[in-house]
């Protein structure tokens, strides 16, 4: 009850933060007495807004730490649905867990569990996500796309899309799309993309597309292994980003995409797909459970399969490690 109210208090303190806001006028927005407000406004304090109070004035917000929970995201999503049923846990073992758990529970389509830190973070192939605190972006959204499963794979391209260019927007950074599920800086991985459905042989119950987004990370925050080959936002564009702006923006993005995929199909995806992606035209190597292929990324196939040309062979990969 307190922490709902304080998120009423902190809501009406965002939506003007270049006036003070009497605390009359807090408390008849929140429906609370004057001396309520002020015990909040403390709290809030202890959690690291700084709140600027005046006599006969009132408060103003002048601070606001980098949060991703509830009030921060609700407050900038401009979305109809995604996003718009949230979830936020300061510590999760793992976002898909509990998105699983929420869709088996009926969760409805555009549902998103956020957490702050993850402990057992997950990867494709049961690989770790290094998901440490107030750095990152770790959410998993739930989709319940009418579509034959087998086309399921569309959606981890549609999401790479939607992140692609929600973080192109809010940074300006030249991020790429990589096949299939990551997004790179200058060939280092700043995202990655995780897709799990349940369903039966021709129908999906329900998807959970995990989205893990390295932001505030500095270079001490990875360990050495991963210092090779990952980065974040803030190191590539030397500034800090608002998590929960980001988030919103992704939720938009990814929510304008979905639409068009199921107005249009596939093919005005793939054709975004390919312009976001460093890969096709560029001589790869594609490292799939049978075998090492080496060639030239020719084009992305309408089931999001991705076709290599190589010196004596059109193959199609459904499924691999790639390196440029
Ligand atoms: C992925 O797997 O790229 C999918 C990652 C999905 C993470 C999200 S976070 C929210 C949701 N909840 C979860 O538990 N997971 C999802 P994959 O392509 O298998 O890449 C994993 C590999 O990337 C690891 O083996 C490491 O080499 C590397 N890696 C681990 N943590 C990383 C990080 N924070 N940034 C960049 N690379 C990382």
């Amino acid at each position: 009850m307190g922490q709902a109210l304080r998120h009423k208090i902190l809501s009406v303190l965002l939506e003007d933060r270049s006036n003070f806001l009497s605390g009359e006028e807090i408390s008849r927005k929140v429906g609370v007495s004057r001396a309520a407000i002020w015990k909040h406004i403390e709290e809030l304090r202890n959690e690291g807004y700084e709140i600027d109070a005046k006599p006969r004035k009132g408060y103003r917000l002048i601070y606001r730490p980098d949060r991703v929970a509830t009030e921060e995201i609700k407050n900038e999503l401009q979305t109809e649905n995604f996003g718009q049923h949230l979830r936020y846990e300061p510590v999760a073992k793992s976002t898909q867990i509990l998105a699983h758990q929420w869709a088996r529970a009926g969760a409805e389509e555009g549902s998103l569990v956020i957490a702050d830190e993850q402990q057992e973070g997950k990867g494709r192939l049961g690989r770790n996500w290094h998901s440490p605190p107030r750095t990152g972006i770790w959410m998993s959204l739930i989709l319940r796309p009418n579509i034959p499963i087998q086309q399921a794979a569309h959606l981890t391209l549609l999401a790479s899309v939607g992140v692609c260019l929600a973080i192109r927007r809010t940074t300006k950074l030249p991020v790429k799309i990589k096949w299939p599920n990551d997004i790179l800086i200058e060939g280092k991985k700043v995202c990655g993309i995780l897709t799990e459905l349940r369903g039966d042989q021709d129908k999906i119950n329900y998807v959970i597309l995990g989205i893990g987004i390295n932001v505030n990370q500095e270079p001490d925050d990875f360990s050495s292994e991963l210092s090779d080959i990952a980065t974040s936002l803030s190191i590539e564009g030397k500034t800090k980003y608002s998590r929960a702006t980001l988030i919103a923006n992704v939720m938009k993005e990814l929510e304008d995409y979905y639409q068009l995929y199921l107005y249009k199909g596939f093919d005005p995806i793939r054709i975004k797909w390919e312009s976001l992606s460093g890969l096709i035209g560029q001589k790869i190597t594609a490292r799939t459970p049978q075998s090492l292929i080496e060639g030239i990324a020719e084009s992305l196939n309408s089931d999001g399969s991705l076709l290599i040309r190589t010196n004596t062979d059109n193959v199609t990969i459904y499924s691999a490690d790639i390196k440029i």
